[in-house]
């Protein structure tokens, strides 16, 4: 737990979000400003700045963030349609809040040209 983090604030109900599902490790809530008609973000309650900050040891948590990703993308409905799962890293990658996340967008037709950063 960091107190000036607001995931961490959110994970420990000190602050308000729409959670869509907990566990003893993750906890996944709506994004506040979507950017798609699903938008989730996938959180591990401990407290991981960012991707780099990963260790070898933190592989099994990574799948579990992934496998808690498409387990709501079938709660949602996205399984058939399809979904993106993204990881924003580090000031250039876009990172705004530095606790590590995914964010699970669906919903409507993605744009495929992301990488041409016209984003989603
Ligand atoms: P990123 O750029 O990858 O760090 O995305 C951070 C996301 O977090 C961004 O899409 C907006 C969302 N967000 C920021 N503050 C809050 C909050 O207080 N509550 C919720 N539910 N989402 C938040």
């Amino acid at each position: 737990m960091t107190a000036d983090c607001i995931f961490c604030r959110i994970i420990n109900k000190e602050s308000d979000a729409e959670i869509v599902y907990e566990d003893e490790d993750i906890v996944a809530f709506k994004d506040v400003y979507p950017a798609a008609p699903v938008h989730l973000l996938i959180v591990p309650r401990r407290h991981i700045p960012t991707l780099v900050d990963l260790k070898e040891e933190d592989t099994l948590l990574v799948g579990r963030l992934v496998g808690v990703a498409n387990d709501l993308a079938r709660s949602f409905d996205l399984d058939k349609s399809g979904y993106r799962l993204v990881i924003n890293c580090g000031r250039e990658g876009g990172q705004v809040v530095y606790h590590l996340h995914l964010h699970l967008l669906g919903g409507k037709a993605l744009s495929p040209a992301i990488a041409r950063g016209r984003g989603v």
